[in-house]
């Protein structure tokens, strides 16, 4: 018996399949510099593309004259609306139902926007002609402050759909108003706020930020005239989707569009929309016949190519004397900027924004989302969350904490008492949704435990003493946050693109010695897929996960997928893999019974081998039964071994966690210390445990950022503050806190492994927690509600504010 064990622990080992922290096979070269980027490509007779960008927020462009920048030696075309128009592309459709300038045309509605595009020899020239080109401006009024957007007297923006007062979403109740949005039971709602002992309403500000991948986005067009073929290299989260709208919008066939993404270096969100930067490549290439490459500086990424957040959320909650929450009412005046381009389903204007009630069991709730235009940039992208639900959990959590501190109530205290519990998953919330399953009470025990909260609530109160007595001028503030996240897009019955349900997909195919290639609808930015699918495979498959090669990005060969965003490549793809291994494993059953001439129902499976039921050593290994699937079939079963897969979710996954913050401020010069940070994540089913704490250590350093300092600013005139990394925070491993990690395990009950999402789960639950640290820190002195971001500036400004500096 001890012989056989050591055997079975042997050959499970040897597989390196689920659980287990193999090492990521991708940094073999990443870390070596052997990566291959889309600006690594050098194609044969390749131009270059490059942008000239409006300098004003808001302008009339009276004229263009490109004469001088054609002149300049080097120089092949320059692009204008004026050339796109009669091809019908100086607009294109937005994946949220709008249509966004390519070219400018008659108006410049965000500044930096693009007006022209200039080809050269290479990316010198077309830069230098950029600024040759002539263009002749009318300035005109802007908005940049989104509650100006629909006062009466409001320049009007969006001037080409000043007349379509019917949107995507619905009425339209002025020029600049985009959609209003609504969920939930707004009388229900109304009444229970009416009668509640105690209720609380603050404006919380999820100010503008920006994703930023270390590559930016870039694309390389090459359009063969005589084939009528066009392959298309980009940094694309969702590949497919983008080869559906080149052909939409092309009219290219869609299986002469050839979209390849290959190594991509960060995504974070900011790479699933389609650009104009894309378009003018494929345009220039169609036009020239010959390649053309477009690569972003950093400039123009945080100025251009999306945006996130700008989420005003008046946020109330109601309950009783003791702490029971009663109801919920949120009202969200969201800032798109200049065209409505979020990468959101469909279905949903707001994303997900209605996972607002939180981990917490909320009877009645109303949400109200009014979108409007401004003179910024255009994007809205899921910077690193499910579609808006960094924002929704923001909400939630710093709501809680305003609640907890009227009522006087230690904020943990007032979470316990309202988690769902254990028994009522699976959860239907007041706001329309099915968590599928959770254990909370569990989670922030452990995590109180883990930090031993009640000694850190003491020490707290004897600084905060010792501050009274003018002994100390530094703060200590506790952040709590308890986040349920929702992940996994979608069901078909929720979730779409462009009316493309958001199935996920995997084919794998077995060699004939039992190697495999996997091809998966996703495309991994850093995440480490080549690495993990294979886990999955081999788990399911008995084979070593060494032997199994993991592709994505290539629409030629990978079944048709949705992408990569929202953390749904394990929810999806990954239960597409198991499903598509699962068929493959039926198949070999049959023929492994028929090896071993046994009826297939006398074999079991056994870590990497069927084996005859009470006969150990009778056995057939996937490699042997891989070998006779292409070499001696059973009669009547067709030869091979590969399967596919396409797989609709039957609900999303609810991924969890308990975030705790010790942080220490020092109020003369509003420099903020994080000295613990601990994070406990639950993802059901964890494929691979290393991979798993990198994602989360990388999410909660985002979270850092946009909490404590990156921001996406405008001045009146509508100038964007913060478009370089000399103004825009990016933590460094210097700025960066020290994370502690845990877990535990609460599997899905509807995926096939028990697997969640947890890639975005750290971001969500890492900015409410470092939020709420930094206003518990001031909670004592009365503070109100502090915005973000937290850097030391405006943290000085409090202390200013509050008479504390003497
Ligand atoms: N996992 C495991 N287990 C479990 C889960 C998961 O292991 N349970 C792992 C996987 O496999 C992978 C990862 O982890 O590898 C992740 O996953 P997920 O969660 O599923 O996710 P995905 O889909 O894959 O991804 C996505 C995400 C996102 S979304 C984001 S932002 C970010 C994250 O991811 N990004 C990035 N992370 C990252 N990392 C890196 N490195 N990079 C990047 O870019 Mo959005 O919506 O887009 O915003």
């Amino acid at each position: 018996q001890v012989k056989i064990d050591t055997d079975r622990a042997e050959r499970t080992e040897k597989l390196q399949g689920m659980g287990c922290k193999r090492k990521r096979v991708e940094d073999i070269r990443f870390t070596q510099g052997k990566g291959s980027y889309v600006d690594d490509l050098k194609l044969p007779g390749m131009l270059f593309g490059d942008f000239v960008r409006s300098p004003h927020a808001h302008a009339r462009i009276v004229s263009i004259d490109t004469s001088r920048a054609k002149a300049l030696p080097g120089v092949i075309a320059v692009l204008t609306a004026a050339d796109l128009k009669p091809l019908g592309l100086h607009y294109m459709p937005t994946l949220a139902g709008d249509v966004q300038a390519v070219l400018a045309e008659e108006k410049v509605l965000f500044q930096n926007q693009e007006v022209a595009f200039v080809i050269a020899e290479d990316r010198y020239i077309a830069s230098d002609a950029t600024e040759l080109v002539d263009v002749v401006y009318e300035a005109l009024p802007c908005i940049v402050d989104p509650f100006k957007s629909m006062l009466p007297d409001a320049p009007i923006l969006r001037e080409d759909i000043q007349d379509k007062m019917v949107g995507a979403h619905g009425p339209r109740k002025h020029p600049n108003h985009i959609f209003e949005w609504q969920i939930g039971d707004k009388q229900a709602t109304d009444d229970v706020f009416a009668k509640a002992d105690v209720t609380i309403k603050e404006m919380l500000v999820d100010h503008r930020t920006h994703p930023s991948p270390l590559e930016t986005c870039q694309s390389v067009a090459s359009f063969d005239k005589v084939k009528g073929e066009l392959t298309l290299w980009g940094t694309f989260q969702a590949p497919h989707v983008i080869r559906t709208v080149v052909s939409l919008i092309s009219g290219l066939p869609e299986h002469k569009i050839h979209v390849i993404a290959p190594d991509i270096g960060g995504g974070f969100g900011n790479k699933v929309g389609a650009y104009a930067g894309y378009v003018c490549s494929v345009v220039g290439s169609i036009v020239l016949g010959v390649p053309v490459k477009w690569v972003e500086d950093r400039m123009e990424n945080l100025s251009t190519t999306s945006f996130a957040r700008d989420y005003h959320m008046t946020t109330e909650l109601a309950a009783t004397k003791d702490g029971k929450i009663l109801g919920m009412r949120v009202h969200v005046l969201a800032d798109h900027g200049a065209f409505d381009a979020c990468a959101d389903p469909s279905k949903w204007p707001a994303g997900f924004m209605n996972i607002c009630t939180g981990s917490y069991d909320i009877p009645v709730a109303h949400l109200l989302v009014d979108g409007v235009y401004t003179n910024k940039a255009s994007g809205g992208v899921a910077y690193r969350c499910s579609f808006r639900v960094t924002e929704a959990v923001f909400a939630i959590e710093r709501a809680i904490e305003v609640l907890a501190q009227k009522l006087g109530m230690d904020a943990a205290e007032l979470r316990i008492k309202n988690f769902i519990k254990a028994e009522q998953f699976p959860y239907h919330s007041a706001l329309g949704w099915e968590y599928d399953s959770g254990d909370y009470h569990t989670a922030m025990k452990k995590a109180m435990d883990a930090i031993d909260y009640k000694a850190l609530r003491a020490e707290q109160a004897e600084k905060r003493e010792a501050f009274k007595r003018g002994e100390t001028r530094e703060l200590m503030g506790i952040g709590i946050s308890f986040f349920t996240e929702i992940v996994g897009a979608g069901p078909a019955k929720n979730c779409d693109i462009l009316g493309i349900a958001m199935f996920d997909s995997a084919e794998i195919r077995i060699h004939p010695t039992g190697s495999v290639i996997a091809r998966m609808g996703t495309k991994s930015q850093g995440q480490g897929h080549e690495t993990t699918y294979a886990q999955i495979i081999a788990t399911e498959l008995g084979i070593p996960a060494d032997d199994i090669m993991i592709e994505e990005g290539n629409t030629d060969t990978a079944p048709y997928g949705l992408g990569t965003y929202g953390s749904r490549s394990t929810p999806v793809a990954g239960a597409a893999t198991a499903v598509a291994a699962r068929k493959i494993k039926a198949k070999a059953q049959m023929i492994a019974a028929h090896m071993l001439e046994v009826h297939e129902g006398d074999l079991e499976w056994d870590i990497d081998r069927f084996r005859v039921k009470g006969l150990p050593e009778k056995f057939k290994t996937m490699k042997e039964i891989a070998w006779s699937a292409y070499n001696a079939p059973p009669p009547n079963l067709e030869p091979g071994l590969e399967a596919v897969n396409y797989y609709e979710p039957p609900n999303m996954t609810y991924p969890f966690g308990a975030y705790f913050c010790v942080m220490d401020i020092d109020v003369d010069t509003g420099v903020a210390k994080t000295r613990r940070f601990y994070a406990l994540d639950d993802c059901g089913t964890r494929i691979n445990p290393m991979i798993i704490e990198g994602q989360v250590h990388g999410g909660l350093t985002e979270a850092f950022a946009c909490a404590m300092g990156q921001e996406i600013r405008y001045d009146e005139m509508g100038n964007v503050m913060g478009a370089s990394f000399m103004d825009f925070f990016l933590p460094t491993a210097v700025e960066t806190p020290k994370w502690e990690t845990d877990f535990t395990v609460t599997p899905s009950p509807h995926h096939p492994i028990g697997a969640k999402g947890v890639g975005e789960s750290p971001h969500v639950g890492g900015v409410p927690c470092f939020s709420n640290a930094v206003n518990d820190a001031y909670a004592f002195l009365d503070a109100g509600h502090i915005q973000m971001p937290h850097d030391a500036w405006r943290l000085w400004q409090v202390g200013e504010r509050l008479g504390l500096h003497g």
